[in-house]
């Protein structure tokens, strides 16, 4: 090989306080696996010294515990952006240790290429193959990788030997243009391709190769639970509905879900209805459910982001190669989450809140308006571009304590116009065409648990018939928070008080 192998511990002390660093892959496949372990115990030894050393991350969207985990630990992040999901950096964040900014995942790249965010010091790349020219195929997850390569001054590869070089022809590797040379994105079906399956880099800004040889350590599914089913079904009955009713073409449409044992058991329960023709997923993580129903023939093709998929599955994709770079495409997340191709293509998007407002508004990252959780992700890319955005949660969390559905969201990322049905365990609130009082009571007696049914309701009514279009009562709107905040328990709110 042409360029110098280096050990992690090598590359690490290549870096320097304040770098910005791109990191290859989409959740934790296709990051790097080691370089970023050596970084944090580098940080560690020179926080020891009395030193600062933090490096700027911009990755594709969460990574990993060997990248955000073991970083977050040494708190060397100071800067982070966009999506991200592990305890260790989410405390970081919430302690103001980090810089975080969260945006739609498939923003990033351009706005990174419109000089928004400053240079790119260095990418640490992912792959499975690389060529002495600087030819490479990537990783299990794209993200934000022909960017990253593109503008940083230096480049660290990983290459991971578990990959056994087989991921040629998997990925689809496609930079557009920008605005105002901007042009058509030609997909007009999932599985088009209108790229390169390898990624060329400059040789010249390699600095050296450091090897791995692990799988991605995606975890597998915990059992679902009733609520997740019950979620799940709702969700399936209501796509059957369309369907039934002509309003989804009897040919089906690409699918969009977001990860978690919710998007499972709906995938399941639509590969098992008979009626349901084997369908497409236009997506950016597929999980490991996708996989199997590929097999069994229900899923007919996936356009993602990233195989987010356990070891075992990883082995066994790699096993059968061949069939699967029939049936999948794995993408840069500027084009499996792009507004124009998910217009297009009709996607049916469906994703998850942490609560829902009364009015169809929806918070999926802030617990209880204060505290980040894992950001927004590609969920506002999908659902304000979707055939039909579907949003999906409990009706109730901590054993009833909390009400999923809320007078008004404690922060607002999707707003009533991207949201056209929500799905509780309890059942399903169809939003299009309605008002803002029809869609409370919808909400209220669809979704809501019985136990805030009433409560709901007579927030509703404080506003009475002058309260406006949408009558809030701005001073009890919050009320079901604060009251979590100070007793621990929405259910003890008295909206007398107010
Ligand atoms: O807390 O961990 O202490 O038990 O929040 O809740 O029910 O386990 O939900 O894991 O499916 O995550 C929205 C965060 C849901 C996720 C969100 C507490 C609850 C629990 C987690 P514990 P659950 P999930 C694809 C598309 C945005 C990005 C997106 C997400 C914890 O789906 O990040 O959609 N979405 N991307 O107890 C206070 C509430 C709460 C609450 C739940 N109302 N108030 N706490 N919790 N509701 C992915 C990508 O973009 C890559």
């Amino acid at each position: 090989m042409r360029f110098p192998v280096l050990s992690p511990q090598e590359a690490a002390s290549l870096f320097h306080n304040g770098d910005n660093v791109g990191l290859s892959g989409f959740t934790a496949p296709g990051a790097p696996k080691v370089v970023p372990t050596a970084i944090a115990e580098m940080a560690e030894r020179l926080h020891a010294e009395g030193k600062e050393f933090k490096i700027n991350i911009f990755s594709g969207a969460s990574t990993s515990d060997r990248c955000d985990g073991v970083l977050a630990r040494a708190n060397a992040i100071g800067m982070r952006t966009p999506y991200q999901n592990l305890p260790d950096l989410r405390k970081r964040i919430n302690a103001h240790d980090c810089h975080y900014f969260d945006l739609h995942l498939s923003e990033l790249a351009q706005k990174f290429r419109y000089g928004f965010y400053g240079e790119l010091d260095f990418a640490i790349i992912e792959v499975s193959d690389i060529k002495d020219d600087g030819t490479v195929v990537v990783g299990m997850g794209v993200g934000n990788v022909p960017t990253y390569a593109k503008y940083a001054k230096k480049i660290i590869i990983e290459l991971n030997e578990k990959l056994h070089h087989a991921l040629f022809g998997l990925h689809d590797i496609y930079l557009p243009l920008d605005p105002p040379n901007r042009d058509v994105i030609p997909i007009f079906h999932p599985n088009d391709r209108i790229g390169s399956p390898v990624l060329k880099l400059d040789p010249d800004k390699i600095v050296g190769v450091v090897m791995s040889d692990s799988f991605d350590g995606v975890k597998a599914f915990s059992n679902p639970d009733e609520v997740t089913n019950k979620i799940g079904a709702n969700v399936c009955d209501f796509l059957i509905g369309e369907m039934r009713a002509g309003r989804i073409p009897s040919s089906f449409l690409p699918i969009q879900s977001g990860v978690g044992n919710v998007a499972n058991a709906v995938l399941y329960g639509l590969a098992d209805a008979k009626e349901i023709p084997p369908f497409a997923m236009y997506t950016e993580v597929i999980q490991d459910a996708v996989i199997d129903l590929m097999k069994k023939g229900r899923c007919k093709f996936g356009s993602t982001s990233s195989l987010t998929v356990s070891n075992e599955v990883e082995q066994d994709v790699i096993d059968n190669i061949e069939f699967f770079k029939e049936k999948v495409v794995i993408r840069p997340v500027e084009i499996s989450n792009n507004p124009e191709v998910i217009r297009r293509l009709g996607v049916i998007a469906m994703n998850t809140a942490l609560e829902a407002d009364i009015f169809g508004n929806v918070n999926s990252t802030h617990v209880t308006g204060t505290r980040m959780m894992n950001g927004i992700g590609g969920s506002g890319d999908f659902a304000r571009n979707a055939y039909i955005s579907i949003f999906s949660c409990p009706s109730i969390t901590k054993e009833g304590k909390i009400s999923n559905i809320v007078p008004m969201v404690s922060h607002m990322d999707h707003s009533e116009h991207s949201v056209d049905i929500i799905v509780t365990d309890q059942g399903i609130a169809d939003l299009r065409g309605k008002d803002p009082i029809q869609r409370a009571k919808e909400i209220i007696n669809n979704c809501a648990h019985p136990m805030y049914r009433e409560l709901l309701t007579d927030y509703l009514n404080m506003g009475g018939p002058t309260g406006g279009q949408t009558p809030h009562t701005l001073r009890a709107s919050l009320a079901f928070h604060t009251e979590f905040l100070q007793s621990g328990d929405m259910r003890n709110v008295d909206l007398s008080k107010y």
